[in-house]
């Protein structure tokens, strides 16, 4: 009876445990995204003034529940001497969302370096990739299509994995809920596929 109860009780309350690093440049908008992220999903979460974030020295990391799954996301700094720091967390991540400022043509070939040194890491095979657009309040920025072009030769490095290209505005939360619905359908479905080679020890 006790076990039939506790069964039970797993089955209804225990939560599924996901780590989502959030990754892309200095000033793209990954913390932005990661509070309105928090506001969005969490019920009693008061969300902070956006307006006073600053730059990420280090991480943040934030939490959310969406049915049974659980999602804990790092948001690392962008600074580029920060950037090495980023592979410290490949091995424990099973999905990453890359975050672009639209509205930087000039820094988007760093950012696609950095996008293509980060999708090369073998510690990230498989998993599930979410590139946000982000900023598309700002007039004449780049659009999805402009960004997909420029990244187009990245292409074979993203390999054989779930990959969407969403627009956003992380101050205001448009495309945030589409992205991580998407992003929580792919870590799901990959947890009942065979275990990547990293897991077998
Ligand atoms: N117009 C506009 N500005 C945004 C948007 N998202 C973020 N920003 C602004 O971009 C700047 C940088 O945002 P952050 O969230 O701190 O960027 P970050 O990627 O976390 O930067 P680091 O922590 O330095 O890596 C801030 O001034 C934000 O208000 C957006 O959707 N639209
Ligand atoms: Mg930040």
């Amino acid at each position: 009876m006790y076990t039939l109860l506790s069964g039970l009780y797993k089955y209804m309350f225990q939560k599924d445990e996901y780590c989502v690093l959030i990754l892309g440049l200095d000033n793209a908008g990954k913390t932005t995204f990661l509070e309105q992220t928090k506001t969005k999903f969490s019920k009693n979460y008061k969300g902070m003034n956006l307006s006073k974030i600053t730059t990420t020295v280090g991480l943040n990391i934030g939490t959310i529940d969406v049915g049974k799954a659980r999602l804990m996301f790092w948001d690392l700094g962008g600074q580029e001497e920060l950037q090495s720091l980023w592979d410290k967390y490949y091995a424990e991540s099973h999905g990453v969302i890359y975050v672009i400022d639209s509205t930087d043509e000039e820094r988007l070939s760093e950012s696609k370096e950095a996008f293509e040194n980060m999708i090369s890491s073998e510690a990230l095979e498989g998993v599930p990739l979410l590139v946000l657009a982000n900023k598309q309040d700002v007039p004449n920025c780049l659009s999805v299509p402009d960004i997909k072009t420029a990244f187009s030769d990245s292409a074979p490095k993203i390999g054989k994995r779930d990959c969407l290209v969403q627009p956003c505005t992380a101050l205001t939360g448009d495309g945030v809920n589409e992205g991580i619905e998407w992003m929580v359908k792919c870590v799901v479905r990959n947890i009942h596929r065979p275990p990547r080679q990293k897991d077998i020890t």
